[in-house]
């Protein structure tokens, strides 16, 4: 069967983040770097990169080749919420979301495409949702399985959208370096040097038995003799359990009214209740999140003994965890409702 896979990778993820809460950076070379371990760089920006500096460089290399490299410390708690609306907007498109690390995931479309075109425009829509959910840019791929969809995210850095079609595939994979796929680590590498398979068109050449000749009987070379060809049936695994599901709405225009406020909450709540019934979740406790017009968070939450999962129960709830907090000094800019505390539902 024919699949189509997403993936999707934000661009100089911490870096990117630092500087959209500190604009007047956006010029300089900037690179974040482990409070803990002061020792490394965990990203930089692509100013930056052109000097040279990258992820996992010690700090006093990148200096040298960057002497006015901004250094920032991580601030892990941000980047984990950004993260989180990651996943958020994936699950809008496709409930088979792997997440591979903080800032990027598979997707798999097939149920909601036809053709790669098709899966192309998905992923054109998760980025401009992702950019407008969280004014960062991502850089994805599209393609027949992981493997591929990972090679093409990375083909276009940064903002990229790259398809990569079953007829391409051939002259791209004999042209990479045997590093670059998917799982061939350095002593992977060393070892497949040796007999001179250093190029995806040496490794193709090479037959499953002289490949386990060189790596053994375990599942390496079949691997590796399926990649070469660009076949790679990995399913995409949406192992994680949902932690909260929940919808944020920014408005155009502060609400400073009690009533504004108010009438905003079913249409939220008609949402969340949609999202859950589709992923087949109840939950116990609902969390009503402002953010004021000078952008200070307030969240308000509380447990029911019996799951929720009705419109118009959780708009109910969300109403008396808003009208605690009413009225408001001053405008508010942003309103969510979301529910943690999940539960599958019964019969799902
Ligand atoms: P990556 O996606 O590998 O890198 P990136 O998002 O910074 O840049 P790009 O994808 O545009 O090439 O990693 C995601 C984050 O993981 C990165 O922002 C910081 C962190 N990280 C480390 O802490 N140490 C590392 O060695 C790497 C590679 C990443
Ligand atoms: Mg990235």
């Amino acid at each position: 069967m024919t699949r189509r896979i997403v993936h999707v990778d934000m661009d100089a993820f911490y870096a990117s983040i630092e500087i959209r809460d500190q604009p007047d950076l956006a010029a300089l070379p900037v690179a974040v770097i482990a409070t803990a371990r002061r020792g490394a760089v965990m990203t930089a920006n692509y100013v930056a990169r052109r000097f040279g500096v990258r992820s996992a460089m010690p700090v006093h290399v990148a200096l040298n080749r960057c002497p006015d490299l901004v250094l920032l410390p991580q601030r892990m708690e941000v980047y984990r919420g950004v993260s989180a609306q990651l996943q958020e907007v994936f699950t809008r498109y496709t409930d088979l979301v792997e997440p591979l690390a903080l800032d990027e995931a598979y997707l798999d479309v097939t149920q909601q495409s036809s053709t790669l075109a098709d899966a192309e425009q998905l992923a054109r829509a998760i980025q401009a949702e992702i950019l407008t959910e969280t004014r960062l840019t991502s850089s994805a791929g599209v393609s027949v399985n992981k493997f591929l969809a990972k090679l093409a995210s990375g083909l276009h850095k940064p903002s990229g959208l790259t398809v990569i079609a079953p007829e391409e595939v051939d002259t791209l994979l004999t042209r990479l370096l045997i590093e670059d796929f998917y799982g061939i680590g350095l002593v992977t590498a060393g070892k497949l040097q040796a007999p001179g398979i250093r190029t995806g068109a040496q490794l193709r050449s090479r037959s499953l038995a002289e490949l386990q000749a060189v790596l053994g009987a375990g599942k390496l070379a079949p691997r590796l003799h399926g990649l070469a060809r660009g076949v790679d049936e990995r399913p995409v695994e949406a192992h994680r359990e949902a932690q909260s599901i929940g919808v944020e709405r920014t408005f155009d225009q502060n609400l400073t009214t009690r009533e504004a406020l108010l009438a905003e909450l079913p249409g939220i709540a008609v949402e969340v209740a949609a999202r859950m019934a589709r992923r087949g979740y109840v939950g116990r406790t609902v969390v009503l999140k402002l953010r004021y017009a000078d952008w200070r968070p307030v969240t308000r939450r509380r447990t029911w003994t019996q799951p929720l999962g009705t419109a118009e129960d959780l708009a109910d709830a969300a109403s008396a965890l808003l009208t605690s907090e009413l009225p408001v000094e001053q405008g508010v800019r942003l309103l969510g409702v979301s529910v943690v505390n999940l539960s599958r539902q019964e019969g799902s």
